[in-house]
Order: C-alpha cells, then structure tokens, then sequence
C-alpha cells in the first residue's frame, strides 16, 4: 500500500516499539510508504477524544492507521508491519512461531507486569504506602522470575530468537530498557543486560527511541520531565475522572 502510516502514537515503552519498528525497517533498506506521526497527549486525556477512539477502541497507544486498516495493540501492529514490509524482523519460515510466542509473552507477561510494578512504583501517589506492599512485592517476584526466564532464553544468542534481531526484541526492549523508572533490577541477569546494551548500540533503535522525545533528552530525561511524567503518570493511573469525564457511557 502507497497510502501514508499514520502513527498515533506518545513517548512510552509501547509507543516506542512501533518507533522503533520504523526505524529498523528503515535501516534495512526497506521502502515505507510516507510515516505521519500523530502524538496524543495521554496525560491530558487525548486518548479519550473521539478521533482516537476510532483508531484505538481500548483508547490506549499506540494506533496505527495505514489506507483502510485501523489497528490497535502494539504486538498487533508490529506482526501488521512485519507483514507488510518483509524482512528479517519476522522471518516467513518456521522461526516466525518462534517471534510470535515471544512476542505474545511479552504481550501477556512481561509488558503488563513491568507497566503495574511502575504504576505502583511511581505513579499511584493518592494510594496509602501498606496497600502498595502487596503489589509491589507480587509485580517485582514475578518481574524477576519472567527475568530469569529472559536470561536463561538469551543464553548464547544475540538476540531472543537467535541471531536475528526480531520484532520480540523490539517488544521486549524498551521494558527492559526503562528498569529504573519502575525500579526492577536487571543488573543481576547478565545476559538480559549484555542484551540491552546490543540492542541500545543499533542506530535504528536508537532513532525510534526518540519519537516524542526533548532532544538531547533521548538518553537521559531531565528532572523537570521526569516529574511531568511522574504527575502526569500518576493523574492518568489514579484519576477516574479523566476517563469518565471523555466517555459517552
Ligand atoms: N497492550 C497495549 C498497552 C497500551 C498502553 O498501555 N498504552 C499506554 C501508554 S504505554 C496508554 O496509552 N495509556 C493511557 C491510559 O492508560 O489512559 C499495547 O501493547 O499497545
């Protein structure tokens, strides 16, 4: 299709996997059609707005729209990609089974228990300290076991289906790579983090880590954006009203 990528899309681990996407397809020569980006202000409800939401029906980036298709679903829209524009990034073969179970596991596992350990980590400020123990410790336990089974799955291969970086990669990464914002320990799984640093060094990743991002702040937020997304964080994950206030129910 000649039609335009448009990229609904804000400056956060699931909104960078598609960035990213972009990027790397970009690097291996391929041909994209021209890629709009369209940024939605998550901390000030844009997400709820009814133009997003013909995009996103679970009102959440990121959202691709490309000619007729409107997708949602970050793992949806990078086997989109992966299809459209093929490469190594999903191989065709048999090794695709591969990617798909690791991307399905990040989809299911590792992506919704480093985003709740974060949430309680950083966001959930109107929340009394003893009600926060029992998640926190549940999201880190389980954080650090879906770590080991990271670290045992990386044993002897540069990347997490072997020696091709994949589209699992790019949806594991920027998790991965954002450890001390939700205060999980990687550092004690050496070959998650010989991992993060590969992936860290392709210039690929490096640009699509920068989509929505201060320049200058693409490897180190400043203090001032760190609280903007601390409050901004905590006013989605704990104020009701936002989405209330944007819903037609
Ligand atoms: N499973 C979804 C998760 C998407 C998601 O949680 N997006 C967050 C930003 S990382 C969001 O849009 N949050 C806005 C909100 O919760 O209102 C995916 O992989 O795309």
């Amino acid at each position: 299709m000649t039609q335009p990528l448009m990229l609904w899309t804000a400056a956060t681990p699931n909104g960078w996997k598609i960035s990213i996407m972009i990027e790397e397809l970009r690097e291996l020569g391929i041909e994209l059609p021209p890629v709009e980006v369209i940024p939605v202000d998550i901390m000030n409800g844009e997400q709820f707005s009814d133009a997003f939401k013909a995009v996103s029906a679970n009102q959440k980036i990121p959202g691709l729209v490309h000619g007729t298709i409107r997708l949602m679903e970050s793992c949806a829209i990078l086997q989109y990609l992966g299809e459209q524009f093929p490469s190594s990034l999903y191989p065709s073969d048999a090794s695709r089974y591969d990617v798909l179970q690791w991307l399905t596991w990040q989809a299911a596992g590792l992506g919704p228990t480093f985003g709740n350990k974060l949430s309680y980590t950083r966001y959930l400020a109107d929340v009394p300290e003893e009600q926060k123990v029992h998640p926190l410790t549940r999201f880190n336990v389980e954080a650090q076991r879906l770590l080991r089974v990271l670290d045992k799955q990386l044993e002897r291969k540069s990347f997490v289906c072997g020696e091709d970086f994949t589209i699992a990669d790019i949806s594991i990464f920027p998790w991965i790579r954002g450890y001390k914002w939700s205060k999980i320990d990687i550092t004690v799984h050496p070959n998650v983090l010989a991992w993060k640093e590969r992936v860290h060094l392709r210039p690929g990743v490096r640009r699509g880590l920068a989509y929505g991002v201060k320049l200058g702040e693409e490897e180190q937020w400043s203090e001032e954006t760190k609280r903007r997304y601390a409050s901004g964080g905590s006013f989605m994950a704990s104020n009701q009203a936002i989405a209330e206030s944007h819903s037609e129910v």
